[in-house]
């Protein structure tokens, strides 16, 4: 059963669930979401995501959206298949969760906000708000000192293995360097720079650079 994905392949949210499936070898189709023509709140797409925002999944009859619910499913759903992106002992799949609560509550909006008003916006002709995002930038900093310290500790965020939470950050931290071109973030800190040249040199996350060209 090939895996419909509706999402551009350059926004964030469809990659976090393409990188999944490109880690776990899940044959998939992209049916392309025109956003900046807010095609994702046509009363068609509505019916798929009611909320209007992409990514959603359909493998077979099964529907899904949100993209951190998507990843646990094929995570679990191919469990055997390709790295285990869900750690092994009751305490290291806890830290998974624990990280992936932490980019999507710590990291995610603070780059969602910076993107938006420093890229997204313009792209549209409208001016971002500058100061707002400096302030997003100044609190990324803090968050990312955290995962300094958590990343002396450990060669990934949740224990020696690579893993959901890893994976969940690539689509952002990506965004940040390539669009917002806040790559000092990552460069200025050695463990997060190490991490990130580590793992967005995985085959998958390659593939998916190529497939968002
Ligand atoms: N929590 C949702 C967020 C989805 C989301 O924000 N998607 C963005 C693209 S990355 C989108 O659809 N933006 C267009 C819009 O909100 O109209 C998820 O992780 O799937």
């Amino acid at each position: 059963m090939v895996v419909k994905v509706y999402g551009p392949a350059n926004a964030a949210c469809p990659q976090r669930v393409l990188a999944c499936l490109l880690e776990k070898d899940v044959e998939f189709e992209l049916v392309h979401v025109a956003l900046d023509q807010g095609q994702q709140k046509s009363p068609e797409f509505l019916l798929l995501q009611p909320f209007g925002q992409v990514p959603v999944v359909e493998d077979g009859d099964f529907r899904l959206f949100e993209s951190r619910a998507i990843i646990r499913y094929y995570a679990a759903k191919y469990a055997d298949r390709g790295p285990n992106l869900l750690g092994t002992s009751l305490e290291e799949k806890a830290l998974v969760e624990q990280w992936l609560e932490v980019e999507a509550h710590n990291f995610n909006d603070l780059c969602f906000t910076i993107m938006y008003n420093l890229v997204i916006l313009p792209k549209m002709g409208k001016p971002g708000d500058l100061a707002l995002a400096y302030s997003c930038e100044q609190k990324l900093e803090k968050v990312l000192d955290v995962y300094e310290h958590r990343l002396s500790q450990s060669t990934y965020l949740a224990g020696e293995n690579f893993t959901l939470a890893d994976l969940s950050h690539l689509p952002g931290i990506d965004h940040m360097i390539e669009e917002a071109k806040m790559g000092h973030l990552i460069t200025d800190r050695k463990r997060v720079n190490a991490w990130w040249e580590n793992v967005s040199s995985r085959p998958a996350w390659k593939k998916l650079k190529e497939l968002a060209k």
